[in-house]
């Protein structure tokens, strides 16, 4: 995949998507968001892959929306276009995405964040949505993900401020699942995504499936979906696989079937 703004690489059956530009701590243009979502598409296409994982730099995972591209927008262009809905493509990647994050996710780099599903931070990294102190808001999810994520008070707090919160903080919230020493975050993450992309499948996408779902529906509607999700993976091969090997002291051998 011949891309300018990321590289990517595969590691098992876990994909890897860096984001590459360090002059501008990898802020987000509208390029970089288009080849994040073909590097995507391609990854949720393989059968190979399993699992993503998101990653930036040491500095920087990513320091928003590029605000020099953005600057002189109109309203109606941003209209006409929606300007922002493609990077969507993040949220509807349907196999685990893993971030990786170490520096600054701030503004749109925390959105796309918050778009994943396992968040592992360095002890460097810093999460903000900053958008108030440049005369917007957040325009990527961060109003309705942040406060799902850690609640309303400290989702007001946050983008209200515009300040920055540290990893500890961030891990007290409920923003991030693990802080990880900098120089363990890439190890760590591979670690959790090959544990995810060794599993079966079929299997690892209905949970995804069932526990976005929990954001989306009421509490009996969203149990009545888990069960019934649950029930259909009984029509696996990789469930009878799955429970076999249980039984019988093996390690599974899942199938995707
Ligand atoms: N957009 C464009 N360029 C950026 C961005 C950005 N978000 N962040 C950093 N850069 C550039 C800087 O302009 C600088 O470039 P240059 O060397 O050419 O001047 C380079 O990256 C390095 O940055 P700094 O020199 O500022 O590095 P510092 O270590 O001094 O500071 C900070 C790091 C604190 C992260 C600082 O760069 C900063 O505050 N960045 C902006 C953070 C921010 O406000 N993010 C939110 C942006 S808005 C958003 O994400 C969603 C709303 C949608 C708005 C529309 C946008 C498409």
């Amino acid at each position: 995949m011949p891309f300018e703004l990321i590289r990517t690489k595969v590691i098992g059956r876990v994909g890897w998507i860096t984001l590459d530009r360090p002059d501008a701590l990898n802020a987000l243009n509208a390029a970089m968001v288009g080849e994040i979502a073909s590097a995507l598409a391609a990854f949720g296409a393989d059968p190979d892959i399993g699992c993503v994982v998101l990653t930036g730099s040491e500095r920087a995972f990513a320091a928003g929306a590029d605000i020099k591209e953005a600057g002189e927008r109109t309203y109606p262009e941003t209209f006409i276009e929606d300007f922002l809905a493609s990077w969507d493509a993040v949220a509807r990647m349907r196999k685990p995405l893993v971030a990786a994050v170490a520096g600054y996710a701030l503004g749109g780099g925390c959105e796309v964040v918050l778009m994943c599903d396992v968040v592992i931070a360095a002890d460097t990294a810093r999460f903000g949505l900053p958008e108030v102190k440049i005369g917007v808001m957040p325009g990527a999810g961060g109003t309705q993900r942040l406060v799902r994520a850690v609640g309303k008070a400290k989702a007001m707090d946050l983008c209200l401020t515009g300040r920055m919160m540290e990893a500890s903080e961030a891990e007290r919230s409920g923003l991030v699942s693990r802080v990880v020493p900098a120089s363990d975050l890439l190890a760590e993450a591979q670690a959790v995504a090959e544990a995810i992309s060794t599993k079966s499948r079929i299997n690892t996408m209905a949970i995804k499936e069932a526990v976005n779902r929990a954001f989306e529906t009421s509490l009996s509607e969203g149990l009545l979906f888990e069960r019934r999700t649950f029930q259909a993976l009984f029509a696996t091969l990789d469930q009878k696989e799955g429970m076999a090997a249980f039984a019988e002291k093996r390690a599974p051998q899942f199938r995707n079937k």
